[in-house]
């Protein structure tokens, strides 16, 4: 009755490629409709022979290194994961990254990965990214560390600085880590269905804690007490200045779940579908709350399967489509397993064969167990 947790690892790796692999033909657009995503489902499944399959972009290639390096390493280590990063980069430079990032990437290289964290603080006149570069790529982490949130946290800001030092990006990115553990470790029971409600409040009073505490992930801009709060007070109206920015952005999914079905307007208004880490991770947890109940103009692409459905509206939001669904993927792949990706999917999608892998070895390092599913 209950998906095995060797499922729901793979699930959410899986889960995460085929956000990637299918939202991201509709990356940057306004509006997405059904009838163009029917259409696009349709061809792919057309496809046949060699070349059949949609390629993946820089959420995949990313997340593919910062799993490798978890499992080769079986910890998180710093130089491996940015060294891993910037060559993917160098092999592979087609995939769509962000326009900055990849500056992080020359950087280490000529600096000849000497301090993995310098180039990321210079980004943005030292006030670091908050893309979502960091959340787009954080599944493996939320794998490797399942029983351990303290570690959890640790590694999902760690390996987020590489390339990410602004506050909303690597919050975000734990936020998202969170989410997907969460998904994860959920009890399956028949009778008993997750509270939408209570999965959002569990996420608050993490980030409560994480928000709450003064910043001092980011080296660079440590400063004192007194210092912040005169900062505080230079950045008033800037909202990376507010202590509690990801809980306040938590109550806002929680408030449009309670309101049913939503026009995609308002999510776009509310939560946005932006390159942004706060204007994304709290799409895509919206997203896989939402799915849980029907979404009247899906019904006939999704067919009645809660995680293509979760895939599906994150790219109908518009937007960044491969990066919220990718991560909306992951959390519903963590939630539903990996029979609920539907099996086209996973056969017409650039590197499912590769994921199931590596979750198989996450799932031995997390759980001492081999994954027989
Ligand atoms: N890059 C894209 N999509 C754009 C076009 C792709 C298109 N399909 C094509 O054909 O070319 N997608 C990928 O980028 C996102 C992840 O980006 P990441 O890794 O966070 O990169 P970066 O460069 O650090 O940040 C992205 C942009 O965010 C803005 N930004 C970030 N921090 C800022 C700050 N402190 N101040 C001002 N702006 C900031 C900048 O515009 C950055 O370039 C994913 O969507 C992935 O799919
Ligand atoms: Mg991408
Ligand atoms: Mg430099
Ligand atoms: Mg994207």
């Amino acid at each position: 009755h209950s998906k095995t947790m060797c499922s729901r690892f793979i699930g959410s790796l899986v889960g995460a490629i085929v956000g990637d692999c299918i939202g991201a033909d509709f990356e940057c657009r306004p509006f997405v409709d059904t009838l163009h995503l029917s259409n696009f489902l349709t061809s792919m499944a057309g496809k046949t022979g060699r070349g059949n399959k949609v390629s993946y972009t820089d959420d995949t290639a990313m997340t593919r290194s910062v799993a490798d390096s978890l499992i080769s390493k079986k910890a998180f280590n710093a130089s491996d994961m940015a060294m891993r990063f910037a060559e993917e980069y160098f092999q592979n430079p087609g995939r769509g990254y962000g326009a900055n990032v990849v500056q992080v990437f020359q950087d280490l290289h000529v600096d000849r990965y000497a301090d993995v964290y310098q180039s990321a603080r210079e980004q943005f006149g030292g006030t670091g990214s908050y893309g979502n570069g960091g959340g787009m790529r954080i599944a493996p982490v939320a794998l490797f560390a399942m029983n351990d949130t303290e570690k959890l946290i640790q590694i999902a800001r760690d390996s987020t600085l590489i390339t990410h030092t602004n506050k909303k990006g690597y919050n975000g990115a734990i936020l998202q880590c969170l989410a997907v553990q969460q998904a994860l470790t959920h009890q399956h029971a028949p009778s008993v269905r997750l509270s939408r409600e209570k999965f959002v409040e569990d996420l608050q009073e993490k980030m409560k804690k994480i928000e709450g505490k003064l910043d001092d992930a980011n080296k660079a801009t440590k400063a004192s007490e007194e210092e912040a709060k005169v900062k505080d007070v230079k950045t008033q109206g800037d909202p990376s200045s507010k202590d509690f920015f990801y809980v306040e952005y938590l109550q806002k999914v929680k408030t449009l779940i309670s309101y049913g079905d939503v026009p995609r307007i308002k999510i776009k208004h509310v939560l946005g579908v932006g390159i942004a880490a706060h204007r994304s991770i709290p799409t895509a947890i919206y997203c896989f709350l939402r799915c849980m109940e029907p979404v009247e103009d899906l019904r006939n692409i999704d067919h009645g399967n809660a995680l293509a459905r979760t895939v599906l509206y994150a790219i109908s939001l518009g937007g960044d489509t491969d990066t919220i669904a990718s991560m909306a993927g992951s959390i519903a792949g963590a939630y539903y397993g990996i029979e609920s990706v539907p099996s086209m999917w996973q056969d017409r999608c650039e590197g499912v064969e590769c994921a199931t892998s590596q979750a198989k070895e996450l799932y031995h390092l997390a759980t001492g167990d081999t994954c027989t599913c």
